[in-house]
């Protein structure tokens, strides 16, 4: 039996106005966004094959379908805040800097990677990513403690915590929000919400939808929703809470409706979704519908699409050499940064 979506919500999207932010946004900062969202979406299907080889082992969990949403928070906020995500991290990862070939030789489990092969596809890292996090709502208190150290050094920026929908279940989540409210925590709180939990439909978990618009005046915090799949939306939707947030040093939740358009994880075959679901997710395929705007607007042609496609699969595909041809790490390391000399 194929697991029932609720699709009789009632979402309060935040308003734009899309002209406008069309003409403020600048050609060369549309085409960087979007050629960022076809690496990740590049680095994503290449490392999927390469999973189906042989040669990536592990958990893998892959954020295709949900790129817009992360794409326009680092592009909006920049990559100097404090970011945390769940084990759906390598779209973060790349947003933040870390390269291609990095996370490419972790997910080979190389000496070379990102986290020299010891943490594997759900725990990348960058100077400013303090991690992808294998525990559901693990990095919510991560996020809110962030957000205390830049409240306490007096230092002007925020902390970004994404989760999926799932993680507001947890206890974790009601404490760090209502922590974060108690003492104004500038942390923006992200829930995305691509509809299921492993297996399980948002409306067979979560007892309130849309979440934040219901969850956030319960911590005295303002709840907003923004479309996922639609870069715009989110741009404009995380411009205005980031500057408010750094107006008022209050905590923000923030539902992102979004889409997965794979299973929850490379295991799984997603059987419980139906063809017409699946069909309608490729239909609002965020990286398409960003083209297709800047194409009305003349900005890129088809041929200009394939030739930033190609570019970014090359750049995988070397990824993917680099990843082959590192040395596997020493044995001896293992316990290297583990346990005490
Ligand atoms: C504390 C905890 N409980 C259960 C799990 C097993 N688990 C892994 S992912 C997942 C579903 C989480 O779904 P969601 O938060 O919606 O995120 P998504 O995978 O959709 O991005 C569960 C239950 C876990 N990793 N941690």
């Amino acid at each position: 039996m194929k697991e029932k979506k609720n699709k009789t919500i009632k979402y309060n999207f935040f308003p734009f106005d899309r002209k406008k932010l069309l003409e403020e946004l600048s050609p060369e900062f549309l085409l960087g966004c979007l050629e960022e969202m076809l690496l990740i979406r590049n680095f994503e299907i290449r490392a999927e094959v390469a999973y189906q080889q042989g040669k990536i082992g592990g958990f893998f969990h892959a954020y295709i379908g949900q790129e817009a949403v992360q794409a326009a928070a680092v592009a909006v906020m920049g990559q100097d805040q404090w970011w945390v995500t769940s084990y759906r991290c390598h779209a973060l990862a790349l947003l933040l800097g870390a390269t291609p070939n990095e996370l490419m030789a972790e997910l080979y489990g190389k000496a070379t990677g990102n986290a020299m092969g010891r943490g594997g596809s759900m725990h990348f890292y960058t100077d400013r990513l303090l991690g992808g996090f294998g525990i559901v709502t693990g990095q919510i208190p991560i996020a809110t403690g962030a957000a205390f150290s830049v409240k306490y050094l007096d230092q002007k920026g925020v902390a970004v915590g994404f989760m999926g929908d799932g993680a507001v279940a947890q206890g974790a989540f009601h404490e760090s929000l209502n922590m974060a409210a108690l003492w104004d925590l500038p942390c923006i709180y992200v829930i995305e919400n691509n509809q299921w939990g492993m297996g399980t439909a948002v409306s067979r978990a979560i007892s309130v939808e849309p979440i934040a618009e219901t969850k956030a005046p319960g911590y005295g915090m303002k709840g907003y929703t923004l479309d996922g799949m639609d870069f715009f939306a989110c741009y404009a939707g995380f411009k205005h809470i980031y500057e408010e947030v750094l107006e008022t040093s209050r905590p923000v939740l923030v539902e992102v409706v979004t889409e997965r358009f794979r299973g929850h994880s490379i295991s799984d075959p997603a059987l419980y979704r139906s063809k017409e679901d699946l069909q309608g997710c490729v239909a609002k395929d965020p990286i398409q519908l960003l083209f297709n705007e800047m194409k009305a607007k003349k900005l890129i042609d088809d041929t200009g699409f394939e030739a930033l496609d190609k570019a970014q699969k090359n750049i995988v595909i070397e990824s993917m050499k680099y990843a082959e041809e590192s040395p596997w790490p020493d044995p001896i390391e293992l316990g290297r940064d583990v346990f005490a000399p």
